[in-house]
């Protein structure tokens, strides 16, 4: 009759959680594009309340641009366009971008 053996791991292997790089959108400020309608954008895509989304489109109005928030990178890129596109379907050139977050 054979007998197995039993090998424990030499080595502990350290469970790490890996955590899926987060990447920034951000709005930026033009000269154009009408504060209610930044602040409508923010509210539809971002799913903000109007006193916050008032709140970051006067960031980006009186600093140049405002973090709205973190998401995953394909989240990111998607809301990033979309928003940005709502702006071009009405001529204006609201722009947001995506910035990997070190
Ligand atoms: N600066 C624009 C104006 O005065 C409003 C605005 C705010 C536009 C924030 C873009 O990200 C922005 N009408």
């Amino acid at each position: 009759m054979s007998q197995k053996t039993l090998e424990k791991p030499r080595t502990k292997v350290k469970p790490k959680t890996q955590r899926p790089p987060l990447w920034k959108v951000i709005l930026l400020n033009d000269d154009y594009t009408p504060r209610e309608f930044v602040v409508l954008v923010l509210k539809a895509v971002f799913r903000m309340n109007e006193s916050h989304a008032y709140k970051v489109m006067m960031t980006a109005h009186q600093k140049g641009a405002c973090v709205i928030a973190v998401y995953t990178r394909d989240v990111a890129d998607t809301k990033a366009k979309e928003a940005t596109e709502m702006g071009r379907a009405k001529g204006y050139p609201l722009y947001f971008t995506t910035e990997k977050e070190e």
